[in-house]
């Protein structure tokens, strides 16, 4: 039995199938783990959709920021120029899609290894332990009555800076911003919510939240997706992996054998290089 990490999938189902093809993939004993954006900018957010659901227990699945979006956009959130969502929300089983989508974790984890898997990334302020119970929370309140009002109110850049004495809809806002949307960071942890290049390309004054050196949850491998321009996957000098390598930005689709550490990728030139990775 296996275990592979795969980057973010942003609706390219074809490079999906060929990188399961290339590692032999066998739904009988094989786990997949999905470092959440599976739809959008790509063509077969449906399909891919489809697909993963349709594994059943054999695949975990966090949430990110995509994902959240085309639960918004269903919720009456406006969509995006550039969003390629219509052949979820048009679709006959649309309901059932977006049900099973908003069931989704935002952390997902194999603690008897010391390994986790999310989106995006942590402030340098939280443990294992924290971060486990700030996603419990947030899952819990997507997966409740009151999901629609938070998929409205979870827009913003604020708070900035984790607070334990943050409550309501200002502390989810926090928590789903760090597991879904954080990269650089200041050194006590203030998330910056615009730089999104390559390491070295951020203003002065900010890192990645994986380089932060006080960081609290460095004693699990982390794994993530969401920052297609990191430059490359492995960080061990950080004990983290960054799985996301661009696949519908006409980059590669990387799976993560999560047992070894070995990294298997397919090309995917399909897509066009022209967009700016987000
Ligand atoms: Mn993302």
């Amino acid at each position: 039995m296996t275990t592979y990490a795969i980057g973010d999938l942003q609706g390219c189902l074809d490079p999906l199938l060929r990188l399961l093809d290339q590692v032999h993939f066998d739904t009988a004993s094989d786990q997949l783990w999905f470092a959440g954006d599976l739809v959008n900018r790509g063509p077969q957010s449906a399909a891919v959709l489809r697909f993963v659901r349709s594994l059943g227990d054999k695949a975990r699945v966090v949430l990110g920021n995509h994902d959240l979006h085309l639960l918004a956009v269903a919720n009456g959130r406006r969509q995006g120029r550039r969003d390629t969502l219509n052949d979820i929300l048009n679709a006959d089983d649309c309901d059932e899609l977006l049900g099973w989508l908003r069931q989704q974790p935002l952390l997902v984890e194999d603690a008897g290894r010391g390994i986790a898997m999310l989106h995006a990334g942590l402030p340098p302020q939280w443990t294992m332990a924290q971060a486990r119970q700030h996603a419990r929370d947030a899952e819990t309140a997507l997966r409740g009555h009151g999901y629609r009002e938070l998929l409205v109110q979870m827009y913003g850049d604020e708070p900035s800076l984790w607070d334990e004495s943050l409550s309501g809809f200002a502390r989810l806002r926090f928590i789903i911003n760090c597991f879904t949307r954080l990269r650089y960071c200041d050194a006590q942890g203030r998330i910056a919510a615009e730089p999104k290049g390559q390491p070295g390309s951020q203003p002065a004054g900010l890192l990645p939240w994986f380089m932060l050196p006080a960081r609290r949850s460095s004693d699990f491998r982390i794994i993530f997706g969401h920052w297609s321009t990191l430059g490359k996957v492995s960080w061990p000098e950080h004990h983290v992996y960054g799985i996301d390598s661009g696949c519908v930005w006409g980059g590669r689709l990387t799976a993560l054998n999560i047992d070894d550490g070995e990294l298997h990728s397919v090309a995917c030139d399909e897509y066009s290089k022209t967009g700016n990775g987000e």
